[in-house]
């Protein structure tokens, strides 16, 4: 088969890489050689010809005059930005020495990874990096700055990432989208519900801290206090189950424990759990009927509420819900946190654990970064950073740019733009975009695997992760042929998955004729909990140290600091990518922090102004919104800006490095800040 990059003009497939659950499949428009439109493929069932604004205004991030184009070395101070060009081959003989060193006098644990889903493609992500970096012997890195404390807590109820097929979900009479902007992050989910609303009459229900986008779009927005949802879903199930809404054959044949849940929940009663949330008596009885009365009802659980110190049991706690009404048995019923468990696949053959010398290397928290390069004993002597900003998204972000600036830290950067993190690096080195790749991808929301074949060349010297490993493996003269393995065999021993019964005979071949294909998937009737059912009583959290039952317990107060912070994503930008191209700053405007009026007239602050935004940690500078759209005693700013002109817009150097109840999970929106004029 020709190559789609011998062609220089005509419309190929592709898929978005991006971190976003709705991995849409594309099509991409060249005219002699250049990609001059993104569009969504209308033929993909769950795409189907829609895409967001910000991918369809790819094509100014991929041509944006300020990608990196070969690699380089610092030459000013670290933070500055002064580099000088340099050869592939004096970058690669540069690291491979300086890991040398370290192999020899401090030991392979002194290099750390550090990565995460800037480009979601599965070689890119976890495939020859994680073969080189086991061979070498480094620190591994524990990637839990997303979902892993809700990913931890669904799995004491669930098992694994199971959840229901989205595109069932036009079935649905009621969703209730429980701390996902989903308008914004999940925008398919939004189509297949004003699908079910037009079809169906299917009402569409909104819990959040903010008055966002997605809840202007509901018939019913819930405003509710942060990290107060744990109580709401166990006052719901008092409510379910005193007024006898719940289903008791479902609960006796696919759960473990529902008598000793429904005893537990008698003390969640609709007036404390008022008091705890915020939300009034009324509507939480209105709620709770309108979720035990309709089927199929179906829950889309968001990364919101996991973000903070109790997030783990807060996913643990609502994804018993759909058990209580027998939900997951009804076709457009039960919920979604993620999917990933139908699409897993051959991660050994991959990631080649067995190239480990050493089993039992440190592991390293990435939420943890500043701390650990500014206290880690044995120190890390250097950092190789790729498909992640730390710089920007990290928390306790100005430990981790203190962390950065450290003289003897040999850091590299691998990236398509010299991004904040790129400020610090000894080395940077350009990277591939997703279209110039051969990839496979798998979502963690739809059921789809899709391949990526390369569509346009390298831009100037970049390479893909997949190659730049194969390089520092060379450099560093290992001879296994795992490093040899072209794109086409990575993917095939990947999807090699005798143990996934939701996979069959899917690998490049296949993948190139049909470009996606749907996993066969069916809800599991055997869970992988320790009893095969779904766990409202867990013995499995009590020998882990958690509490069996789900239990509300409330934030942190790490200070007096009279606001709650909540900094999350926005539109315009996929975290901090995009943070960097003028056309989407334009659309997004300016960060702006969004205030009640009555904690903006306490701190004498007014709609428009600009105004500083603190605490023990840092400040940032951030025009205030005034008004009813958050509750007294919250603050909500959304972008993760970047640091053009200075780095008062850096809203993570206002974040906690706490660790959340479960999963290493980041809390970045458990933590406190004041408002004042500037
Ligand atoms: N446009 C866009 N899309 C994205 C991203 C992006 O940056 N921009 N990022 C991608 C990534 S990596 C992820 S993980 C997902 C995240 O997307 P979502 O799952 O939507 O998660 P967040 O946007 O972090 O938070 C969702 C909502 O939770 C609310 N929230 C915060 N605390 C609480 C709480 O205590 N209770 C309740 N009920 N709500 C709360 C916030 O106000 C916010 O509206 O989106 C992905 N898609
Ligand atoms: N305050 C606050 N902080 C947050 C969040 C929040 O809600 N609030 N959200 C958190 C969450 S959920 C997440 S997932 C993280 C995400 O944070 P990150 O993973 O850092 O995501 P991005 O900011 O998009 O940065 C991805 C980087 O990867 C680069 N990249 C893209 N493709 C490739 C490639 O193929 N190779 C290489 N080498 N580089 C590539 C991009 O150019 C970009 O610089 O942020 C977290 N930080
Ligand atoms: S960012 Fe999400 S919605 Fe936008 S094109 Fe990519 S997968 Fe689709
Ligand atoms: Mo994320």
């Amino acid at each position: 088969m020709t190559s789609f990059v011998d062609i220089p003009n005509g419309v190929f497939p592709s898929v978005c890489s991006l971190d976003c659950p709705d991995q849409c499949g594309l099509l991409i428009k060249k005219e002699n050689g250049k990609i001059v439109k993104v569009e969504g493929d209308p033929d993909h069932p769950v795409t189907k010809g829609f895409i967001c604004n910000k991918v369809r205004n790819m094509t100014e991030r991929l041509y944006d005059e300020k990608r990196l184009k070969y690699p380089m070395k610092r030459v000013g101070a670290k933070g500055e930005g002064h580099f000088e060009q340099i050869s592939w081959d004096e970058a690669i003989k540069t690291i491979t020495a300086n890991w040398k060193d370290l192999l020899q006098n401090d030991g392979a644990e002194s290099i750390l990874p550090y990565s995460f889903y800037g480009n979601m493609g599965n070689l890119a992500a976890e495939g020859m990096d994680r073969r080189f970096f086991h061979r070498l012997g480094a620190s591994k890195l524990d990637r839990s700055i997303c979902n892993s404390a809700g990913a931890a807590g669904y799995k004491y109820t669930m098992g694994a990432s199971f959840g229901i097929d989205p595109e069932d979900t036009i079935h649905s009479k009621l969703f209730i989208f429980w701390g996902i902007n989903a308008v914004s992050t999940n925008m398919h989910q939004v189509s297949l519900a004003q699908q079910a609303r037009k079809q169906n009459g299917a009402k569409i229900v909104v819990i959040d801290v903010h008055k966002n986008q997605t809840a202007k779009f509901a018939d019913w927005f819930i405003p509710i206090l942060p990290g107060t949802d744990t109580a709401l879903a166990l006052g719901l199930m008092h409510i379910l189950f005193a007024e006898n809404m719940v289903d008791h054959s479902f609960l006796e044949q696919y759960t473990v424990g529902f008598e000793q849940l429904r005893e537990h929940v008698e003390q969640y009663d609709p007036i404390t759990v008022s008091s705890i949330t915020g939300i009034p008596v009324e509507d939480i009885l209105k709620l709770a009927r309108m979720y035990g009365q309709t089927s199929p009802a179906f829950l889309r659980i968001g990364n919101g509420p996991q973000h903070h110190d109790n997030g783990g049991m807060f996913v643990r706690t609502v994804s018993c819900l759909p058990a209580l009404t027998g939900q997951w048995a009804v076709k457009g019923g039960g919920a979604i946190k993620g999917n990933s468990a139908y699409l897993a696949f051959n991660t050994a053959n991959l990631q080649r654990p067995d190239l480990q010398q050493n089993k039992n290397t440190r592991v390293i928290n990435m939420n943890l970064l500043g701390e650990a390069l500014l206290t880690l004993d044995p120190p890390i002597k250097s950092l190789f950073v790729y498909g992640t900003n730390p710089a920007v998204v990290a928390p306790a972000g100005n430990k981790v740019r203190k962390g950065l600036e450290r003289e003897d830290l040999f850091t590299v950067v691998h990236d398509l733009f010299l991004t904040e993190t790129a400020l610090y690096a000894d080395i940077v080195l350009p990277a591939t975009s997703s279209f110039e790749n051969t990839d496979f991808y798998t979502s963690y929301w739809h059921h789809y695997i899709q391949i990526q074949q390369p569509v346009i060349e390298a831009y100037g010297e970049s390479k893909s992760n997949v190659e730049v490993f194969r390089l520092l493996a060379k450099g560093m003269n290992f001879s296994e042929t795992a490093f040899d393995d072209t794109e086409a065999e990575l993917i095939d021993q990947a999807l090699e998955t005798p143990t996934n019964p939701y996979i069959h005979e899917i690998n490049f071949d296949v993948l190139s004729k049909k470009q996606y294909v749907k996993a066969e998937v069916e809800f599991p009737t055997k869970l992988p909990t320790p009893s095969g059912k779904i766990e409202l009583y867990s013995e499995k959290m009590k020998q882990d140290g958690y509490p069996a039952l789900p239990i509300y317990i409330p934030l942190i107060n790490d200070s007096d600091h009279p606001l709650r912070f909540i900094a999350g994503p926005n539109h315009n930008f996929l975290n901090s990518t995009f943070a960097n191209q003028n056309k989407h700053v334009e659309l997004e405007k300016e960060p702006v922090i969004v205030l009640n009026q009555f904690d903006a007239d306490l701190a004498g602050v007014e709609d428009g102004e600009k105004v500083r935004v603190w605490n023990e940690q840092g400040e940032c500078v951030l025009k205030a919104s005034v008004g009813e759209n958050v509750l007294r005693g919250v603050a909500v700013t959304q972008g993760l800006w970047g640091a053009d002109d200075d780095t008062k817009h850096l809203v993570n150097s206002l974040t906690p490095d706490r660790i959340a109840d479960m999963g290493g999970g980041a809390t970045f929106f458990s933590g406190r800040v004041s408002v004042n004029k500037l």
